[in-house]
């Protein structure tokens, strides 16, 4: 990798991927792609280029890779499991219709592409605990249906055309940076601002509830390492089961209570996100990620929490707890 784009670069993972390019790939440009609206600030819009890539617009994408010389692109632009629910064609055409954009432009400029699959790429009919790497997957969310067609034209295109796509399935994400947004496990990060606000948690998701979980710099680590790994191991490219942590709503309350001793949660569920958290996996099995481009998480729940909560005192100006 030297001349990288990310497609969606202001949302949850690409704030943070893209500064951790520049500062991993400091020769090459790393472009930060974004929408009106979602504009870039601060240190993302200081410390490198910047430009409007929407990706459901072919030529704008083609015109930023032939600008820069793009040889890899961090296709991470989508709509979350809740939102997709309630814009069900405008998640298809994002994340299916933009993805094809995405790897036809690949295809004629000899770019790498990344595409993010999800724990929501599996359904019901999915054995959940654990969830091998190849096994059933019929989700019946429209954004678990775009993350299977992602995967299955991401790997027709390595096949058909050449072109190196890769892919991991992420668990719900836990970071203290951007937000997330309208997705299923959202409340894993909402739980520790709640904490350290002082805020009772009123919780989305009914105990035992067991999903997959990581914490961001993992995330980032993996999506780097995948685009690292010797092609000749990859016996799979789109896309392979990670994992390092899975809780439910209880064990991540008692954890963060190790720490704030006097933080209230309280249920109120929401009917959807828990329809979709029960047809997601309580645990995926990620022995081929781990045999094929040496997978290994460095965070669990325990070394998160504390990390999470050491830095959310910092950005909410809360005086800090001995965690
Ligand atoms: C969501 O909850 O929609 C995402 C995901 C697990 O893909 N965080």
């Amino acid at each position: 990798m030297k001349n990288v784009l990310i497609i969606g670069s202001t949302g949850q993972i690409g704030s943070e991927l893209t500064m951790k390019l520049r500062r991993e790939y400091p020769a090459g440009n790393i472009v930060a792609g974004y929408i009106p609206g979602a504009e870039p600030k601060g240190e993302l819009l200081e410390s490198g280029p910047a430009e409007v890539v929407d990706i459901t617009n072919a030529q704008m994408i083609a015109d930023t890779v032939r600008k820069y010389k793009i040889d890899t692109i961090y296709n991470l632009a989508a709509l979350l499991s809740a939102v997709a629910e309630a814009r069900p064609q405008l998640a298809w055409k994002i994340g299916v219709g933009g993805l094809y954009n995405t790897l036809e432009v690949a295809r004629e400029n000899g770019c790498a592409v990344f595409t993010p699959s999800s724990i929501g790429s599996f359904g019901e009919t999915t054995p959940h605990n654990p969830t091998p790497q190849d096994t059933i997957q019929r989700p019946d969310t429209i954004y678990g249906v775009t993350k299977v067609t992602g995967e299955l034209l991401s790997d027709y295109y390595a096949k058909r055309f050449g072109v190196d796509t890769r892919s991991v399935r992420f668990p719900g994400l836990i970071s203290y940076t951007t937000l997330p947004g309208g997705g299923t496990t959202d409340y894993a990060v909402e739980i520790y601002y709640s904490a350290v606000k002082g805020e009772t948690f009123r919780c989305p998701i009914k105990p035992g509830t067991f999903m997959d979980m990581m914490y961001m710099p993992d995330a980032l680590r993996a999506a780097v390492e995948i685009m690292e790994a010797d092609p000749s191991r990859l016996k799979h490219r789109n896309s392979f089961n990670i994992a390092s942590m899975s809780f439910d709503p209880e064990i991540i309350y008692n954890k963060i209570k190790e720490y704030v001793p006097d933080f209230k949660m309280e249920y109120d569920l929401d009917p959807l996100r828990q329809h979709i958290a029960d047809s997601w996996p309580d645990r995926l099995d990620d022995t081929c990620a781990r045999e094929e481009w040496d997978w290994k998480p460095e965070y669990d729940l325990d070394s998160m929490t504390r990390d999470m909560l050491q830095n959310l005192h910092k950005k909410l100006h809360v005086p800090e707890l001995a965690v």
